[in-house]
């Protein structure tokens, strides 16, 4: 059994910000906790619009706190995010995803991040820092 304390993680190498400063992921269960995915508590930080594609991996994203949207690009709708809305990634969707307020989003990733991905320019995280 694995115990991990979101404050004892703040500050460590499991908490990754983005590099343009939208969000900031601390990253409770990475990849060499073998649990076949990955579990991370994110804050999308108020007044933030990130361009997203996970080419490589599904996501499932909960919103525990904060208000905001996300925009499919592969359909045009956009549809509102806020305490209690959670949306799954079950397609690769290309995605905005826009912070009205401070989101805090319980973030699961099947495959695992690893522990120290940032988005690439082109909005997804490669897998094992060698797939692009
Ligand atoms: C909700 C979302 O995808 N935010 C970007 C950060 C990512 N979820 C992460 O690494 O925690």
């Amino acid at each position: 059994m694995i115990i991990r304390r979101l404050k004892e993680i703040i500050g460590t190498e499991r908490e990754v910000k983005a590099p343009n400063g939208n969000w900031t992921s601390r990253r409770l269960a990475l990849k060499d906790d073998n649990m076949g995915f990955s579990f991370h508590d994110t804050l999308v930080h108020a007044g933030t619009e990130t361009y997203i594609w996970y080419k490589h991996h599904l996501e499932a994203v909960y919103c525990i706190a904060g208000n905001g949207e996300i925009e499919n690009l592969e359909t045009g709708e956009i549809h509102p995010i806020s305490e209690g809305t959670v949306y799954l990634l079950d397609r690769h969707e290309k995605h905005y995803l826009r912070a009205f307020d401070t989101m805090r989003m319980i973030c699961v990733f099947n495959p695992s991040l690893v522990g120290s991905e940032v988005h690439t320019e082109e909005g997804f995280y490669s897998i094992d820092h060698t797939i692009k």
